[in-house]
């Protein structure tokens, strides 16, 4: 239909543009990377969410083209903001990969372009992927991760709890880190089931030595309940919004 047929123009046009939203270090009250959001700012709907473009793209196919586009302006970005930086560790970049872009055989080739980008820190690039996706599991895949884990690239689960799976997969699967979703987030401290829930996935990531990163935090006692349970990385409001490369830079500058 019509946002279909705009989709494919704004492809070919690339019409998007990247936002990124600090990760910190709610302990060091540090920046330590970004996660890259696309905006699809020029549409003649007005401003179309990705909550809506992103599953029409999957159905399509655009994914790919468009998932291409983000990797390699998310890490050009990133390049340049790491060596604007003098931090003893630069800031790192997160990436969403969809369902389809992860199953794609020209996949392993993009992130390999990607890592290529001048100036851009080894190590730096993690791909965030949501468990329904990390579940579905054959040999492309496995050798396929092989492969992006030689490369030093790390991988996240994504809006962790939500899905409909198994822990299995977090014991066969070279996780890095996981991102507790926001949901989780929203009723502590007030809620101690919530607040029992959280407590146990930073556990269960620190036994199996991955990093957690809390998303949505948007409350000061979150931030310190969240702290005080070794959850030792977040996201949300609280410390910044999605936001410009130029204003990313502002942030590293603050804190350098
Ligand atoms: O930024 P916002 O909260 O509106 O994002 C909504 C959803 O779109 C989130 O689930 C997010 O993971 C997804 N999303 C944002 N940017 C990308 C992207 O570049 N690729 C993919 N696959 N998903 C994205
Ligand atoms: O699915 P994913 O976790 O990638 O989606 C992240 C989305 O959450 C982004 O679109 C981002 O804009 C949004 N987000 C990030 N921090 C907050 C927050 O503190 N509150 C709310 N409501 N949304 C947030
Ligand atoms: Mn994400
Ligand atoms: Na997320």
């Amino acid at each position: 239909h019509d946002l279909q047929a705009r989709l494919d123009t704004a492809i070919a046009r690339e019409e998007f543009a990247l936002r990124y939203q600090p990760v910190v270090d709610i302990i060091a009250d540090e920046v330590v990377g970004f996660e890259a959001l696309v905006r699809w700012p020029h549409s003649r709907r007005g401003l179309v969410p990705p909550g809506q473009f992103i599953p029409l793209a999957e159905e399509t196919g655009h994914i790919m083209p468009l998932g291409a586009w983000v990797l390699r302006n998310a890490t050009s970005d990133m390049a340049r903001l790491q060596n604007g930086s003098r931090w003893a560790t630069p800031p790192y970049i997160s990436v969403n990969v969809s369902a389809r872009q992860w199953r794609d055989t020209g996949f392993l080739d993009e992130v390999r372009r990607a890592l290529d980008t001048p100036g851009l820190v080894p190590g730096s690039l993690q791909l965030e992927l949501t468990e329904s996706v990390l579940m579905q599991r054959d040999n492309h895949i496995d050798a396929l991760t092989r492969e992006l884990k030689g490369l030093g690239v790390r991988i996240a689960v994504d809006d962790f709890g939500t899905g409909y799976s198994s822990l299995r997969y977090l014991q066969e699967f070279p996780i890095d880190v996981l991102k507790i979703d926001k949901t989780f987030i929203d009723d502590i401290p007030q809620d101690p089931r919530q607040v029992a829930l959280v407590e146990g996935i930073v556990r269960i990531a620190d036994t199996l030595g991955l990093q957690v990163i809390a998303e949505g935090i948007e409350e000061p006692a979150q931030r310190e309940l969240l702290a005080g349970i070794g959850c030792r990385f977040g996201q949300g409001y609280l410390f910044a919004r999605p936001m410009t490369v130029e204003q990313g830079e502002q942030v590293l500058r603050r804190h350098d």
